[in-house]
């Protein structure tokens, strides 16, 4: 008799591997693991696996806006110098130069971090150079996974129907340069939430049931969460309160950016 899969595993004596172990013990599901700040992703984590990035202030909120008002692709840079010389001045009624340094414009940018900045007018068919503090490096991190989504309270639901097939996912929250943002955190714990019976249960870290609980807890106001948070009250104390409410609304948008050789497209 021939043996197969995990019964011929067994008798060869070969340590199964975790969809052997999930079929042995009956256990089907997603595997998550949460990282609550980019630095706290260990080396190698973000590699041959599907990445779901969360800067819900603002870089994600920024990307979904200017994927859905159709801006062509985004360009995620790291630097401020970089991304100032991807872009000739022949070159800018094509391509605009965007982000924030310290939450503010850059001199001689096109557009800040601001996602209302970024009408269908202003980005359809553009090409965007993109370069923020936290958001773009965790993209740039995330350059040997196997697929990155971008993620951000308003299209949290489409992502999640996004990741249905997918065995094993990391949620990336940004952070705040190695701090916590709670903000990421209730949007990471809202898109387990959505994901619902889809995720293996025993796969969730102690990072990923906090996430989860401040999703239960919070999430039916999180205006009023992401507000109190310390990066929604730096925001609302510069004049980016418009920005704050903007990127509190939950599952308004369709749009899933993906990054696909290191360009953000729809
Ligand atoms: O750090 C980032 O990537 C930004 O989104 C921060 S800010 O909200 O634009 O200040």
């Amino acid at each position: 008799m021939r043996l197969r899969g995990a019964r011929r595993d067994r008798a060869l004596r070969i340590p199964p591997s975790r969809k052997a172990c999930n079929r042995i013990n009956n256990d089907y599901g997603m595997n998550i693991r949460l990282y609550p700040t980019l630095e706290q992703a260990e080396k190698g984590a973000l590699q041959n696996t599907a990445v779901v990035v969360i800067d819900v202030l603002r870089a994600s909120s920024t990307i979904v806006a200017a994927i859905e008002n159709g801006a062509e692709r985004i360009i995620p840079i790291a630097d401020v110098e970089t991304a100032s010389r991807l872009v000739r001045p022949a070159e800018r009624d094509r391509k605009l130069l965007a982000g924030e340094r310290k939450c503010c414009p850059v001199p001689g940018f096109d557009l800040c971090n601001s996602p209302d900045e970024f009408t269908p007018e202003r980005v359809r068919g553009k090409t965007i150079v993109f370069t923020t503090t936290n958001g773009t490096r965790a993209i740039a991190a995330a350059a040997k996974a196997a697929r990155v989504l971008v993620c951000a309270l308003t299209n949290v639901h489409a992502v999640a129907a996004a990741l249905r097939e997918e065995e094993d996912v990391v949620v990336l929250c940004c952070g705040a340069e190695g701090s916590i943002a709670a903000e990421d955190l209730l949007c990471g714990g809202l898109l387990l939430a959505s994901l619902g019976d889809a995720v293996a249960p025993q796969s969730l870290t102690d990072a990923a049931r906090l996430a989860r609980i401040v999703a239960d807890v919070f999430g039916h106001d999180a205006e009023g969460f992401v507000r109190a948070s310390d990066h929604g009250r730096r925001l609302i104390a510069l004049g980016f309160e418009k920005d704050v409410v903007f990127c509190s609304r939950i599952g308004v948008s369709a749009s899933v950016p993906v990054v696909r050789e290191g360009v953000i497209v729809a």
